[in-house]
């Protein structure tokens, strides 16, 4: 794997993370290109459980290197709260590094996504309350604030003073709002910026360095292919790329240099946050699934919406990002499921359809169309060869492949590494 792209594949919490940490033990590079602290890549390495939501997963391992790309957006308060973490737990963080170019989210655009996101109503998108979408607003606007203007004291100030004039008159007379002090803001994020100062450099320039040289990098995504901001459920999505043309973008290279694109799923679906979500299960099925997937936001603790494998979905994913295999996780919690379902396609006025509808009207008026397979009993989390699972199990595999075109290489039973079926 030169190059490889990783994704997830629906509405985010694919278990992205846990792939990424078991992936990167044959990389040399791992890279965050998107999204910021709004995601929660969860690890876990022996008994510890690792919550990770700015630095990539990689980082767990002594000897790679990990980067946070240009389109990241960066919270610096949380980015040194993340590093003084991991150095607690007695893990370097001398391989990280961050690129000069990346956005930084600042304490008004957490206030301003709050107040947008009450003053949505019955509109509400269901952020996650961390300043993404106003920080990629300023970005978009040529108003943002760089890590690069950060390391300059002067510069940064003068950028801070105009800006935050700009928004203390928004949140002031506008929305009703406490303003911002300039020298409070300033004092905190000088003091982020002696933290971070030594991690900077020209990311792109190192990734494309890597590459030449035949290194392995991995580039990690956050969130899903559903939450992207142009091939999402728009309105209903996160403010960035998640799909895997927003690694290049986001990382700084170009497409010939990408070898291969992996799209991590759910053996089911979860979704949080509003928005239109047609195999969800809002009954006991669900509710299983929940309890028995630990489904609660990593970042807010939200319960997650929980649904039926959508291949609808999946092959949109497969279509969008060119993919060329699917890492399935989470198969061991439909064990114990008398019968589990699929869906095939949707029923929109009495027609099938089976491409993903690119009408939001449209979908929200879908009804999921099933096929039924039989469940399996039993624990499977300790299994670690494909053809030792139930072989209920493995027609399930081999149907998603069917019915996708896509392979399955890997199968997640477990959270933890060693819970990892590795195929062909
Ligand atoms: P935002 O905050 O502007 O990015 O929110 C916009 C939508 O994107 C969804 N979103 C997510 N969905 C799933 N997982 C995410 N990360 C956390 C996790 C979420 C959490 O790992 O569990 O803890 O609640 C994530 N981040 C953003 C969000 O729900 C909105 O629908
Ligand atoms: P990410 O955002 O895609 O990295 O996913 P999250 O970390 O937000 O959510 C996935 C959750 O599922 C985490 O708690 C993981 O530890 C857990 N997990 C990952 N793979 C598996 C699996 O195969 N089985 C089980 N039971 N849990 C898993
Ligand atoms: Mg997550």
């Amino acid at each position: 794997m030169p190059a490889l792209v990783l994704i997830g594949a629906q509405w985010g919490d694919e278990g992205k993370g846990k792939i990424t940490d078991f992936l990167a033990r044959q990389a040399d590079v791992v890279v965050r290109y998107q999204g910021g602290n709004n995601a929660g890549h969860t690890v876990v390495v022996g008994d510890q459980e690792f919550k990770l939501h700015l630095i990539p997963s990689g980082i767990l391992y002594e000897d790679k290197t990990c980067v946070i790309g240009n389109g990241v957006v960066i919270d610096p308060s949380v980015l040194v709260k993340e590093l003084d973490y991991l150095e607690s737990q007695g893990i370097s963080t001398d391989n990280l590094r961050i690129s000069r170019n990346a956005h930084l989210i600042m304490p008004y655009h957490k206030r301003l996504d709050e107040i947008e996101e009450q003053r949505r109503g019955a509109y509400k998108i269901g952020t996650t309350k961390r300043g993404i979408g106003p920080a990629y607003m300023d970005k978009a606007a040529r108003s943002g604030i760089r890590v690069v203007d950060l390391l300059d004291k002067h510069e940064f100030k003068k950028k801070l003073e105009t800006i935050l004039a700009e928004k203390n008159f928004l949140l002031e007379r506008v929305y009703e709002a406490d303003a911002f002090v300039l020298e409070e803001v300033l004092q905190d994020y000088l003091q982020y910026a002696e933290r971070i100062r030594k991690y900077v450099t020209d990311t792109s320039w190192l990734i494309n360095k890597a590459i030449d040289e035949g290194q392995k990098v991995l580039f990690e995504g956050a969130q899903g292919t559903l939450l992207d901001l142009d091939h999402g459920t728009y309105p209903y999505v996160t403010s960035s790329h998640p799909t895997a043309g927003g690694a290049c973008i986001g990382a700084g290279v170009g497409p010939t240099k990408i070898s291969r694109v992996i799209g991590v799923a759910k053996a089911y679906t979860t979704r949080v946050g509003q928005g239109p979500f047609p195999s969800e299960l809002k009954d006991s099925v669900g509710d299983y699934i929940r309890q028995k997937g630990r489904e609660f936001g990593t970042t807010t603790g939200r319960p997650r919406r929980c649904g039926w494998l959508d291949l609808v979905i999946l092959r949109y994913a497969a279509r969008i990002n060119g993919l060329d295999a699917i890492a399935l996780t989470k198969l061991d919690v439909l064990g114990g499921l008398p019968r589990v379902k699929i869906c095939i396609g949707y029923e929109y006025k009495g027609q099938l359809i089976t491409e993903f509808p690119h009408s939001h009207e449209i979908l929200t008026q879908c009804q999921p169309v099933y096929e039924e397979l039989k469940g399996w009993e039993g624990d499977i989390s300790e299994i670690r060869y494909f053809e030792d699972l139930p072989e209920q199990a493995q027609e399930f595999i081999r149907r998603v492949e069917e019915l996708t075109g896509i392979p399955i290489c890997i199968v997640a039973v477990g959270p933890r590494r060693s819970q990892t079926i590795l195929r062909g």
